[in-house]
């Protein structure tokens, strides 16, 4: 499949396709190298509302590149957000299947589960504190569309972040119990190190690139709603996996968190 005019409504189809036929498409600065950053949320929120069509539902909100090491490798300073719908969520106890996947990486990640709606352009780290009512160990499946898993960052913020799936530990922990800056991680494959990282990675506070998200949303008068999970972004860089391999994020405190894959 060819981008041919370059609309929204195209771009959305050539991803959603790329997703569901599980195959990495070229990127889309390529054919279209002045898209910018607003068309790509544009972009991006179209593709949430054919989802939405479909069937699924939102249930939360991603960010992406918070930390120091994937900004560095995305030469980027920004963060990004995207949306979690409701079949990212992958349960704990039920392996994942590899062919539902392109190329998929995994990486550690903090849940918050938010407990009244919030919206604003001034919001601080103390209010999203004040709404968290848990947070708990979580663990991205992140699967670009894109060839090679090379983008740009309105490519990526087009393909809803590479969003894929999700997987929450089921040891959910009060947020004003745990000092959430400082929490060590460490991510295994098949038992072994792979990556190790501290939640500090995360724009020095994972309630503070929260509240950025919050603040971003608000902007274009969205926020997040009572009953919304919200993954952190990732604490170190991410992991690819393949059929057979089993995935652990453990986090001091807030205990761990793993998947296999099929
Ligand atoms: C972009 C998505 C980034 C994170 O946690 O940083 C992301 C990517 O690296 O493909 O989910
Ligand atoms: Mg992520």
């Amino acid at each position: 499949m060819q981008l041919m005019q370059g609309t929204d409504q195209e771009i959305v189809t050539y991803l959603l396709t790329a997703e569901k036929e599980k195959r990495e498409v070229e990127k889309i600065t390529t054919r279209l190298p002045d898209l910018t950053f607003v068309q790509a949320y544009e972009i991006q929120q179209k593709l949430i509302e054919r989802k939405e069509q479909e069937g699924l539902r939102r249930i939360g909100v991603k960010l992406g590149l918070t930390s120091k090491a994937k900004q560095e490798m995305m030469g980027v300073h920004e963060a990004i957000y995207g949306y979690l719908m409701d079949d990212m969520l992958a349960p704990e106890w039920e392996p994942v299947q590899h062919s539902h996947f392109i190329h998929p990486k995994a990486e550690p990640e903090i849940a918050f589960l938010i407990n009244e709606d919030i919206q604003g352009t001034s919001v601080t780290t103390e209010d999203i504190l004040k709404v968290t009512k848990y947070i708990a160990p979580a663990i991205e499946i992140i699967d670009s569309r894109y060839l090679d898993f090379k983008f740009t960052l309105v490519d990526v913020v087009a393909d809803n972040c590479s969003s894929s799936k999700f997987i929450v530990g089921n040891k959910w922990v009060s947020a004003e119990k745990i000092n959430l800056k400082e929490i060590g991680v460490y991510l295994s494959k098949n038992s072994e190190v792979a990556t190790t990282g501290t939640s500090a990675a995360v724009l020095g506070d994972p309630a503070a690139a929260v509240a950025w998200a919050v603040n971003k949303l608000g902007e274009t008068g969205r926020g997040l709603k009572k009953g919304e999970i919200i993954l952190s972004g990732a604490i170190t860089e991410a992991i690819s996996f393949q059929a057979g391999d089993t995935i652990s994020a453990h986090f001091a405190e807030l205990g761990s968190v793993s998947f296999s894959s099929k």
